[in-house]
């Protein structure tokens, strides 16, 4: 776990080494810059958790430089606590007007400063594990649990992305695991997991970047290959297909192999993605009635 830090700016070095002795502790690292100009430089290389700032100082006063660390991407989230020995009301409501979350008076407590900075460490803490879990929500949303591919309702989001918003050519490929029930019934369910987890892991190793992967079904997975040619396309679906009829998958000491077939179409913006996806499962099944471990073009179904 990283290390918090306050940074604590002030032109004093007598006020700078008292709130170092209040404050430090093994798990709370003290930094110190004597300006304004210093403090922003440091606050942007090293992203304190919390600023204590002085505001008469020489250059840049307290609010400056506040203001200016509130109107900087890299430092603008960081909480504000200024060192005042205006504790008038006009100058504390300057101090909130210009970002800050809170103010302590000089000379100040010990206990009080404390306090204060204990209170904003916990607020900072809440609020990552917020965000933390709210990136890991946004994430579940869009992700199928056992292969962690993206799902069928991500694939539909960008696959329209790239439908309206560009004008490119598109593919589809619809690969289904072939005889995936028979692993299933010989290597057990779990076996059968992992082949579906080790077919994604492959297909995810080759595709280029900008390729949207899917888990679409149980054991079928959707490609959408954006800005591709259509000679290419067909190489590359016959090429992800051929890599996995290679693999060696393994059940304890016995090893066997698994191969997929799919069916690919050139996405028509003409009719809906719904009529796309049944031509291009019509392509997947010829490939199946026709002999499996195979690609199969379809265009005019
Ligand atoms: P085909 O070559 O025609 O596609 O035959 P198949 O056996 O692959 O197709 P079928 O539709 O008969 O069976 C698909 C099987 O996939 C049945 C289902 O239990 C299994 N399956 C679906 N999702 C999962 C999963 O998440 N884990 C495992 N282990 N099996 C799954
Ligand atoms: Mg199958
Ligand atoms: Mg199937």
């Amino acid at each position: 776990m990283e290390k918090d830090t306050v940074l604590v700016v002030d032109d004093s070095d007598i006020i700078c080494s008292i709130i170092k002795d209040i404050l430090e502790t093994p798990s709370l690292h003290i930094d110190i810059a004597h300006s304004g100009e210093e403090g922003i430089i440091i606050a942007k290389q090293l992203h304190p958790t919390l600023i204590l700032l002085d505001i008469i100082m020489n250059g840049i006063d307290g609010y400056e430089t506040c203001r200016m660390l509130k109107n900087n991407s890299e430092t603008k989230d960081i909480p504000v606590i200024f060192i005042t020995g205006n504790n008038d009301s006009q100058s504390v409501l300057k101090g909130f007007e210009v970002g800050a979350a809170d103010y302590v008076s000089k000379p100040f407590i010990p206990e009080e400063l404390k306090a204060r900075v204990k209170v904003h460490m916990q607020n900072i803490k809440i609020q990552r594990e917020l965000q933390f879990l709210m990136q890991e929500l946004k994430e579940t949303a869009v992700t199928d649990y056992l292969t962690k591919l993206y799902n069928r309702r991500y694939f539909m989001d960008q696959l329209l992305v790239f439908v309206t918003q560009f004008d490119f050519k598109i593919f589809l490929i619809l690969f289904d695991i072939d005889n995936f029930k028979k692993i299933n019934d010989t290597y057990g369910h779990n076996t059968g997991d992992t082949v579906l987890v080790t077919i994604s892991n492959i297909l995810k190793l080759l595709l280029r970047e900008e390729d949207i992967l899917s888990r679409w079904g149980g054991e079928e997975f959707m490609i959408c290959l954006p800005d591709i040619t259509e000679n290419a396309a067909l190489d590359f679906a016959d090429k992800l297909r051929g890599e996995v009829s290679k693999y060696n998958f393994s059940c304890g000491s016995i090893v066997f192999r698994c191969t997929i077939t799919g069916g690919i179409i050139q996405y028509d913006r003409t009719i809906s993605p719904e009529k796309n996806f049944t031509n291009v499962d019509r392509a997947l099944y010829l490939g199946k009635s026709s002999g499996k471990n195979q690609c199969i073009y379809n265009q005019s179904v």
